[in-house]
């Protein structure tokens, strides 16, 4: 099962579940459920979307504008997770790479806050590269949606978009290589848990299309990564709550060569099985 957020044709915004080419709206009006969040923390998120889902009112996908799936969760990220990201990371550090070889390795993963809901792109909205970095990549990352237990709810897909020559200067520099306008997107919806594939099988693709070519492509799996959900998710609640619950991007596998950087009018593509396609524009207005 997947679930959206969305702005109706009417303008107003709603939460959906996703059906072939068909949104299914939720009746939230007036009940206990007003947002997508409290669906996610309720004993059972599919079987309180089967009953909320107002089948004779369904649209076709085509015809409203996908929000992001976000409410009012803070986004964290896990980084170097994946051996990718532990070399192209030692080889952009010029003061500190040895700290990357030691996070990939040390029981204590690295952990960082990434973005607040403002922050937070939706699919085919325009994700920004800092006007102060000259090197720049997005970051496709299978994202774990935890409620405010911690349990996990759902999945989707992140962008964790990172100005690689900040955080290669000095890494104290690493929260504003990260955070800023338009540093992250979510989306294109949440698939719950029991619609996904098993862990290993996730597949994580990127694509980047630049007038019209593909000027960057590359795919992973989420078995190729080092630490486990449970590993990253045991860190993240230690001494830490979240009443909103959280998004965790899980890090990412995949990192274009050091002669790549994004231009403004490139779109990027992220395809993550089980959850679909989430796209965004690039610019650095
Ligand atoms: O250490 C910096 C960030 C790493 C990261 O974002 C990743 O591996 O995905
Ligand atoms: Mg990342």
């Amino acid at each position: 099962m997947k679930l959206a957020r969305y702005r109706h044709p009417n303008g107003s915004v709603n939460v959906g579940l996703i059906d072939d080419f068909t949104l299914v709206p939720l009746s939230l009006s007036g009940g206990q459920y007003t947002c997508l969040a409290d669906i996610l923390e309720s004993d059972s998120p599919a079987e309180v979307s089967d009953f909320l889902a107002d089948r004779t009112s369904r649209v076709s996908l085509g015809k409203v504008l996908l929000l992001p799936p976000i409410d009012q969760q803070e986004v964290w990220a896990a980084g170097v997770t994946y051996r990718r990201s532990q070399a192209a990371r030692m080889e952009e550090s010029t003061s500190a790479s040895t700290c990357y070889d030691q996070v990939y390795r040390s029981p204590r993963p690295e952990l960082f806050f990434k973005a607040t809901p403002h922050r937070v792109a939706g699919p085919n909205q325009a994700l920004r590269i800092r006007k102060d970095s000259r090197w720049t990549v997005p970051e496709p990352e299978l994202t774990l949606v935890l409620n405010s237990h911690l349990q996990l709810v759902g999945f989707t897909i992140g962008n964790d978009m990172s100005a690689r020559d900040i955080e290669g200067e000095n890494p104290l520099y690493l929260p504003q290589a990260k955070i800023y306008d338009a540093c992250c997107s979510l989306g294109p919806c949440i698939t719950l848990p029991v619609s996904m594939p098993p862990e290993e099988e996730i597949r994580i693709e990127m694509c980047i299309h630049r007038h019209d070519e593909v000027v960057y492509a590359e795919a992973t799996t989420a078995g190729q990564m080092a630490r486990s959900f449970d590993n990253l998710i045991s860190w993240l609640a230690r001494e830490n709550s979240f009443p909103q619950g959280v998004f965790l991007l899980t890090g990412t596998g995949i990192v274009p060569d050091a002669s790549f950087t994004l231009q403004p009018g490139d779109v990027v593509e992220i395809t993550v099985s089980g959850v679909g396609t989430l796209i965004n524009p690039v610019t650095q207005d």
